[in-house]
């Protein structure tokens, strides 16, 4: 350590300070991200590297771009200031250096640091916050699949995707056979947990990437099945009214079986300009309108 570094280092220490000495270029960048301090004092000239490079290189760095870099250096011209402080410099300070002048400087623009530090943190957890916010308001509190915003969200993005690529869409709508008198029966908790069981089950059968199962409405659920024929959702539409057999939720006033059932309409198009994501519901709507009408517990397109 230079005399002039002791001194320094002696006045910083009594000053309550922490400081760490780095002797070269390449020691004071490992340093900066290691030791992640809250203030940078540069010397403008240093053996291996100069002084403005350093800055250039910490400002460059993600980890170690908003740490304060005070030149302290004896090039005094004008184009010099002007460059450090381009690089990202907070204050430019000539030698000789008066001790106190540059304690009060440090001071400043710590206060300063520590504040904007303050306010990235609240930034972060306001943004984390707000994601959970976002995540929370798109899914359905009763059965934790996605509710009817995250629906609608959902189809008119597939319904654009699927028109550019000239690929069928298709849409399932579910309601729950004679609900209001299984809740009449067995008590609104049970007709909670029925209809948990049901989203449960629904949305492990429908489960390719880009499909979506959504609480519709009350004891709806609707499933979008993106790039599917009429086919393939009469196909997924069967293996839900079969996999609902096997839960054997009992319900003794159903007029149609002993346990729940379901009705379901589909509907399936491959989007144009002549259709609209309202007009393929209206479809499905009908057709599970229909189901009902044959006698439930069955699916109709
Ligand atoms: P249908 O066979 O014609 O569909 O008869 P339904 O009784 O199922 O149809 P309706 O539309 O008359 O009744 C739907 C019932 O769903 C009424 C309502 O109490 C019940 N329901 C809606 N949302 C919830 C809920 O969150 N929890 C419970 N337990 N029941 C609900
Ligand atoms: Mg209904
Ligand atoms: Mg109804
Ligand atoms: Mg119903």
């Amino acid at each position: 350590m230079s005399e002039n570094t002791r001194v320094w280092f002696n006045f910083f220490t009594t000053h309550q300070f922490k400081v760490i000495i780095a002797q070269s270029g390449e020691t004071a960048l490992q340093l900066a991200e290691y030791k992640m301090p809250n203030l940078i004092i540069l010397e403008a000239v240093l053996p291996d590297m100069d002084g403005f490079e350093i800055c250039r290189r910490l400002k460059t760095n993600l980890n170690t771009k908003d740490i304060p870099i005070i030149f302290v250096t004896s090039i005094a011209d004008t184009p010099s200031k002007i460059k450090a402080f381009k690089l990202g410099a907070i204050d430019y300070v000539t030698k000789p250096v008066h001790q106190e002048e540059m304690l009060v400087r440090i001071k400043n623009h710590l206060s300063i640091y520590n504040l904007q530090q303050e306010l990235r943190t609240k930034e972060r957890a306001l943004r984390k916050a707000n994601q959970a916010l976002q995540y929370l308001a798109r899914l359905d509190e009763l059965t934790q699949i996605a509710n009817r915003r995250q629906f609608n969200e959902c189809f008119v993005q597939e319904w654009r995707r699927l028109k550019r690529d000239h690929l069928p869409l298709s849409l399932i709508m579910c309601d729950i056979d004679y609900f209001k008198l299984y809740n009449d029966t067995y008590g609104h908790p049970v007709g909670d947990e029925c209809l948990r069981k049901i989203a449960k089950m629904i949305d492990q059968i429908v489960k390719r990437p880009a499909d979506l199962v959504a609480r519709y409405g009350g004891e709806e659920f609707a499933a979008i099945l993106p790039n599917t024929t009429i086919d393939g959702a009469f196909h997924v539409a069967n293996t839900i009214q079969t996999e609902l057999e096997k839960l054997r939720i009992v319900h003794n006033q159903s007029a149609v079986n002993e346990y729940v059932t379901l009705s379901i309409g589909i509907a399936s198009v491959v989007p144009s300009s002549e259709w609209s994501p309202e007009a393929l519901v209206r479809v499905a709507d009908i057709a599970l309108y229909e189901a009902k009408a044959a006698g439930r517990n069955r699916t109709m397109a």
